[in-house]
């Protein structure tokens, strides 16, 4: 389908599970809880999924088992293949699964690391693990669901391997041969009869080993894809850091201007918690905090994102009161305006985690808190009074942006006490459905007046909505927040959705959905250059200020077809290139060039009469609709910034790379 390709995202939720040990490591310390019958008959219980996401996510649950062992100390070397046949190989030199007898169970831990669900070594509070994935699954659960999975162990000079298949082994474990090096290897392909798909994508695991490279400086991680060649060979992407947040907060920032010159950088351990931290001072008005326990994405925050807020705000904050740097300002600065143009990354390892939440993307811990403030303090202290520039332009930035929070709440409230944010009028723009029910209701935000009034003609009236939205819509990426309160056709948006902005004692804003007007948000745009920009402002100004909507799956893409191809009475639509070429050929009874076969190319959603383009595009029966979500909001804001901002380079070799997929036209 098709699709900014931005908004195509991997998956990086995990959750911990205390497993595994250190050197006293034997097979009789591997507790045997589970059958793997049970991850094949409720693989989503397991693995969250049987989507894309299940399917890369087995991936993560090995990678994560050998970063396990780089966390303890054992592991320089990590490598990750896509063969052929999608089948994965991931190659580690940690210290290798043991292969010792398991007393009570009387097999090799190998096998019962690899068939025994939750199996692992007792619990060792000194280091660090995060294997287990989202579900605290472990390899096992690859195993259970791979067709075929051979585990080959480097240890103690000697090289044993196992084969399996959907989780039931070929044969004990066996020694195959001597050798020097030590690691574990495993390789699995995926079952088909478990996953709705088979194809890995390259981008989504060289994203997430990126990642892992910053988090984990020092660590050589390698991406190879052996299902296509060219005349240099198999692609490959290697992955190695030595500044780690330091050059993740770069990585993120690469298309926005630095205000200071460099990350501050931050590194200390307390009570057996190590905290690193790397912040960055851009241009932007955007916040991006990314923070990670363990090395997995803590999405939600938590404790340790708390204590770095607390640190970050009082000691500006000092810094600013006993410099008299906050005299002109007659209102109360809050918590948020240290954070506008700010970049960071907070990542600490912890012994014992503890996650809460839904997804379980938000730490517990309450000591993090303490802990991470005081670190973080401290070294804030320290650049403060060492920087005095760089804290200047800080703080001269914080200025600004209070008074900017002070024009937008002003502007923001100007237009609410009116009725114009809260719901009450609706746009005269608007053709509103006739339901009163959100959950069936649906609004389209059409491009331009003519499309808007095709859509009206076509639509089902009682449940789709139509708001005609005038030529471009304003680029909140640059624009000053008290302006987006301006704007005619933002100010339509709030209106007709029914959803306000409010802002609590600390300065941050908070989006009021209780009143959503209608469940399906659907960017319904032409299928040209202009169109695709179009939608990606709109998706913009959503990811800025109703980001919640994108959370909740409320915004979707229209998916107009692109082309017509008819035949006297036989007529298709074609939503690419492929099913075009089928079409006329299939009409045409095979002949190549047959002039019979009239293909028309829908550019415009005008070009449609109102018929068409509910059969196409609107009927919720036929038509494709493409949800827009944020699994990462720091790829995200990074591919935003970049798109949207003023720094031209990087965003013009981002639409070059991208072409094929930011191109709908080809
Ligand atoms: C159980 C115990 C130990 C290591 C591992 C499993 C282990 C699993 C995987 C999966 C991929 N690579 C891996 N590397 C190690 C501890 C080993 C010891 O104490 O020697």
């Amino acid at each position: 389908m098709r699709s900014p390709e931005f908004l195509m995202n991997d998956e990086k939720d995990f959750s911990p599970q205390k497993h595994g040990n250190a050197a006293d490591y034997d097979a009789s310390s591997i507790t045997a809880l589970e059958g793997l019958e049970a991850v094949r008959k409720r693989p989503g219980m397991y693995i969250g999924s049987t989507d894309i996401k299940g399917l890369h996510h087995l991936v993560w649950e090995v990678v994560d088992n050998s970063i396990d062992e780089h966390l303890a100390g054992h592991c320089t070397n990590i490598e990750v293949y896509i063969n052929a046949d999608n089948s994965i190989t991931v190659k580690d030199n940690g210290r290798g699964i043991p292969v010792d007898m398991h007393t009570k169970l009387q097999k090799s831990a190998l096998e019962v690391v690899m068939t025994v669900l939750h199996a692992g070594g007792k619990f060792d509070k000194d280091s660090y693990k995060v294997s287990g994935g989202l579900h605290g699954v472990g390899v096992s659960c690859v195993n259970a669901l791979s067709i075929h999975l051979r585990a080959e162990v480097h240890r103690d000079g000697k090289m044993y391997e196992q084969e399996y298949s959907q989780g039931k082994p070929l044969y004990s474990v066996r020694e195959i041969g001597t050798t020097d090096d030590r690691g574990t290897t495993i390789h699995f392909l995926p079952d088909p009869s478990i996953f709705e798909t088979a194809e890995y994508k390259f981008d989504v695991l060289a994203h997430r080993l990126r990642e892992l490279s910053f988090l984990n400086k020092g660590l050589n991680l390698s991406l190879t894809d052996k299902r296509e060649k060219d005349e240099n060979g198999f692609k490959t992407e290697a992955f190695y850091s030595t500044g780690g947040l330091q050059e993740f907060v770069l990585w993120i920032d690469e298309a926005k201007t630095g205000l200071i010159e460099n990350p501050i950088h931050i590194m200390a351990k307390e009570e057996g918690v190590d905290v690193e931290v790397a912040l960055m001072y851009n241009t932007s008005y955007s916040e991006n905090l990314i923070s990670f326990v363990n090395n997995i994405s803590t999405r939600d925050g938590g404790t340790h994102v708390s204590g770095f807020r607390r640190a970050l705000t009082r000691e500006f904050k000092k810094y600013g009161e006993d410099g008299g740097f906050f005299k002109k300002i007659t209102f109360p600065i809050s918590g948020e305006d240290f954070m506008e143009g700010l970049t960071a990354i907070i990542s600490v390892k912890v012994p014992e985690p503890q996650f809460k939440g839904q997804t379980k993307g938000e730490l517990g811990n309450s000591e993090v808190t303490g802990i991470v403030s005081r670190c973080v303090g401290d070294a804030l202290k320290t650049f403060l009074e060492e920087n005095p520039n760089h804290a200047r332009r800080i703080i001269d930035k914080v200025v600004l942006a209070a008074t900017a929070r002070n024009a937008a709440r002003k502007a923001r409230e100007m237009v609410q006490r009116k009725g114009v944010l809260t719901g009450s009028g609706l746009p005269g723009k608007l053709a509103d459905c006739a339901s009163r029910n959100p959950a069936e209701s649906e609004v389209f935000l059409v491009e331009g007046d003519s499309a808007g009034g095709t859509a009206k003609q076509g639509r089902d009236r009682h449940t789709q909505a139509i708001l005609p939205l005038r030529g471009k819509i304003l680029n909140v990426e640059k624009a000053l927040e008290h302006r987006i309160y301006e704007n005619e056709e933002i100010k339509n948006i709030f209106t007709a959705l029914g959803v306000s902005i409010q802002e609590n004692e600390d300065g941050h804003r908070i989006l009021n959905t209780e009143k959503l007007r209608y469940h399906k948000v659907v960017i319904m745009c032409d299928a040209d250059i202009d169109g695709s920009h179009i939608t990606t402002l709109i998706l913009t100004f959503f990811f800025r200020y109703m980001r919640e909507l994108i959370e909740n799956s409320h915004i979707y893409i229209a998916q107009p077809p692109l082309y017509q191809v008819k035949k006297g009475k036989n007529m298709r639509y074609c939503w690419n290139d492929v099913e075009r070429k089928a079409a006329q050929l299939e009409f045409s009874g095979g002949k190549e060039d047959d002039d019979s076969v009239k293909v028309q190319r829908y550019k415009g959603l005008g070009e449609m009469n109102a018929e068409q383009l509910w059969e196409t595009t609107m009927d919720p029966k036929t038509r494709i609709l493409k949800v827009a979500t944020i699994d990462d909001a720091g790829e995200a804001d990074r591919m935003f910034a970049m798109l949207m901002g003023d720094e031209v380079p990087p965003r013009r070799a981002f639409i070059e790379a991208n072409a094929k997929y930011a191109r709908i036209d080809v």
